[in-house]
């Protein structure tokens, strides 16, 4: 560590205590959960020792199915006590005590729904029309294939469905016109015979309401509690603001009843649907966890339109029992074939926020999906990021249409908005593939979902590349809009994805620098050997980069990688609302960019600071951490790996590779910045 670099650091983080002070709450709890090295009557004896109580665990009964995780209490304070974290002592206590693997004080997190928006920006300028406009002569040339396609009976199997819900006709989400290339296609799933049946959705949020005369026949008692109150019942608690509307919202999407001229018609209606309230409380690591392992062995998706705060500012994700519960659900869940967990992307576009911020929508774990507009636009609240793998319908502009779904006290709502509409509207889609191929694992769905979607839909937003393997991806959608129709077709005749390696490659040489001052860029290279016997990996699933660095202004740093293929992924945009001095620590930034390549060779991590003057960066740790498959599987057996509905637009939308960057050049890191998209 550089002295100099460390007075600095102390001079801001004294400044920014002082700022902070006014902010910090009382958000500890009286509760730890710990891990302890023993059962059930070694934890009462370590909780007495320490002046601590056990506390049931049938109060959180979930937690049973974690081994040796038990939670406790400080016997000297009322259960219910708050407090800021002054309660180092206690902590030092347990963590003292030779029995305790591990532990952690709960403490309440910030915890948003993905619905609440901001108001939109001001309109369009020049630059976007232009790209528009650009995109219209691609358009037209879109539709008149499907017309073409249409007219030699291709694209016959549209049957007109009426159903007589009010809010039927504006589902625009579920019936665009056949001609529309805005179409999930999710109206021929249905014609295909796949409603979702024998599918259970869950829904984690802030109650539902299942006595709602458009869900109640497809509630689940079985896939839903309260984990805020303890008790099987997960309706909402109703206030005068009607706070508590989402889960509901986000219910209908998946699951209405069709044809009971009440509200609208759910995209998988005849999947089983729970709720799990858990947001309206504190949201601890205890009640997270529960949540997300809630009878994984009979709940086959859970939606999450949720997570930490879309400030922009804010680096925060699953804590070590959310992350367990978690890899539980992916191992143990579905009989073995993993939960899918479903996870809208986040709605902090227009604060400058970056989804690999939030430790749940990076999760290799999760589907993280982000918002398409009516019209196909990149909605101004979505956020940009490597690690999202998809996108669905949603709200837009004012001019767009919002979704059609349930609300609480029994009524309806066309108001329902952001990535909390487009994560339960992929987790629809994904209830009827899982009816088409019930065998599908966790990881068979993602790679479905790469396999499928569809670029052209969405061509009139820029960015769009093409990876090594030959799939075009872009950070605003993933890999484009899901397919639901491809999805299922796919599904139905699938190799499934055989067995999954995780290589951990350290840097290839001591950094050459390791601190940043005047935007210089720090280089890291890893390099992985041909035949290298500890990494039989031969295709790509998800890269993540493990790191630990310093800033002075945790905003200003951005991050990108080059594969050994040139394909080029933005771990990390900047970030200019965020002033935190905390840096990054054992932070995982997921990139899903360079699926199906093959790993073999150079990989080059580039770190700057984008504003030159003034912030600091030191890198302390980094690693590569790449996951992927020996043999083929799923579309990789093909080749291609994988055909585009309008492979003749691929040359025109996908931008340059950057096979000739110059890494010496700072000069041109910011003419590439400046126009990367
Ligand atoms: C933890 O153990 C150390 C060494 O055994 C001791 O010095 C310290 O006082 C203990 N701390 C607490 C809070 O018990
Ligand atoms: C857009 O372009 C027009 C004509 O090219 C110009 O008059 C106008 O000021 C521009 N508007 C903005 C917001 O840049
Ligand atoms: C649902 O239950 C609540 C209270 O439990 C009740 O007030 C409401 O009328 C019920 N709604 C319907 C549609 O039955
Ligand atoms: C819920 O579980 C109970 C008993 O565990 C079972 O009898 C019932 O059929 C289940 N309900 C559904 C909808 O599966
Ligand atoms: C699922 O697996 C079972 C047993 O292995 C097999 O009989 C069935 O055909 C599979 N279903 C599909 C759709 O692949
Ligand atoms: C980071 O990723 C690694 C490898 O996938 C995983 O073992 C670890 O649990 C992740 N950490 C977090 C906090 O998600
Ligand atoms: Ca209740
Ligand atoms: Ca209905
Ligand atoms: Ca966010
Ligand atoms: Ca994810």
């Amino acid at each position: 560590m550089i002295s100099w670099l460390n007075s600095i650091i102390c001079l801001v983080v004294l400044l920014a205590i002082n700022l902070n002070a006014v902010a910090s709450e009382e958000n500890y709890q009286n509760i730890w959960a710990v891990k302890i090295d023993g059962d059930v009557y070694k934890a009462k004896d370590v909780a007495r020792r320490n002046n601590f109580e056990l506390i049931q665990k049938a109060r959180f009964l979930v937690l049973d199915g974690f081994d040796n995780i038990y939670i406790l209490r400080r016997k000297d304070l009322p259960e219910n006590h708050r407090m800021k974290r002054q309660t180092i002592e206690h902590d030092q206590i347990l963590k003292n005590d030779s029995s305790i693997i591990w532990s952690e004080q709960q403490r309440s997190a910030i915890r948003v729904k993905r619905t609440i928006l901001p108001p939109p920006p001001p309109p369009a300028s020049n630059k976007t029309k232009r790209s528009s406009s650009f995109n219209d002569k691609l358009r037209n040339l879109w539709d008149t294939t499907q017309q073409f396609m249409f007219s030699f009976g291709m694209n016959q199997n549209k049957v007109l469905h009426q159903f007589n819900d009010e809010l039927w006709p504006s589902q625009w989400h579920i019936h665009s016109s056949g001609f529309s290339r805005f179409d999930h296609g999710i109206t021929r799933v249905w014609d295909m015979g796949f409603t979702g049946k024998g599918i259970v959705v869950s829904i984690l949020d802030d109650g539902l309401e299942w006595n709602h005369s458009d869900l109640q026949a497809n509630y689940d008692h079985n896939a839903s509690y309260d984990m805020n109150d303890d008790d099987p019942d997960p309706t909402p608690r109703y206030d005068m603001f009607n706070s508590n509307s989402h889960g509901t919202r986000c219910a209908g999407v998946v699951s209405m009843i069709p044809q009971n001229k009440k509200c609208g018609v759910g995209a998988a209606y005849h999947a089983r649907i729970g709720g799990i309230r858990c947001l309206d409380g504190d949201v601890s690591d205890i009640v997270e966890a529960n949540s997300l392992a809630f009878r994984n062995e009979y709940i086959d998706i859970y939606s999450a339109s949720w997570g930490p705060s879309d400030d922009g500012m804010t680096v925060d994700g699953p804590k070590i029992l959310a992350q367990m519960a978690l890899e539980r659900g992916i191992t143990h869940g579905r009989k073995g074939r993993g939960n899918i967990y479903v996870w809208a992307s986040g709605n902090g576009g227009s604060r400058g926020d970056n989804c690999n911020c939030d430790g749940y929508v990076s999760s290799i774990y999760t589907i993280s999906i982000n918002s398409v507009s009516e019209s196909g636009r990149f909605p101004w609240y979505a956020e940009k990021c490597s690690s999202t793998l998809a996108a669905a319908f949603s709200s837009g502009a004012f001019s767009d249409k919002k979704i059609a779904t349930t609300d609480i006290h029994n009524t309806c709502t066309r108001e329902h908005s952001g990535t909390s509409a487009a994560a339960p509207l992929a987790a629809a889609i994904l209830a009827l593939v899982l009816e088409a191929n019930p065998n599908l694992t966790w990881r068979d769905i993602q790679h479905l979902i790469v396999c499928t979607s569809e670029f052209s839909p969405l061509l009139d937003e820029r960015g769009w590349r093409k990876n090594g393997a030959g799939f075009l991806f872009n950070s605003r959608f993933g890999f484009g809009l899901l397919m639901a129709e491809s999805l299922v077709r796919m599904a139905t005749r699938w190799d499934p994805v055989p067995e999954k390696y995780i290589c951990v490659i350290q840097p290839k040489q001591l950094f050459q620098q390791q601190v940043s001052t005047n935007g210089d860029i720090i280089r890291v290279y890893f390099l992985l050997q041909q035949n290298q016997p500890d990494c039989p990996i031969e295709f790509l699933e998800h890269v993540q980069i493990k790191i630990t660095l310093e800033t002075s202004k945790r905003g200003n740093t951005r991050m990108f990688m080059f594969s050994p293929q040139d394909t080029l992924s933005v771990l990390m945009y900047p970030r200019i609302k965020d002033n935190s001095m905390d840096g990054f620590h054992n932070w995982n930034l997921t990139s899903v960019h360079y699926w199906g390549e093959k790993p073999i060779g150079l990989w080059r991590l580039y770190i700057q600071n984008s504003q030159k003057d003034k912030s600091v960066l030191q890198l302390n740790n980094v690693q590569l951490i790449l996951h992927g498959v020996r043999q083929p599987g799923g579309c990789f057996k093909h080749h291609p790996f994988r055909r585009y509905l309008n492979e003749d637009l691929i040359s025109q939308v996908t931008q340059a590779p950057f096979a000739e960057f110059d890494e010496n050049s700072p000069q041109q890191f910011d003419n590439f910045f400046d126009n990367y998209e």
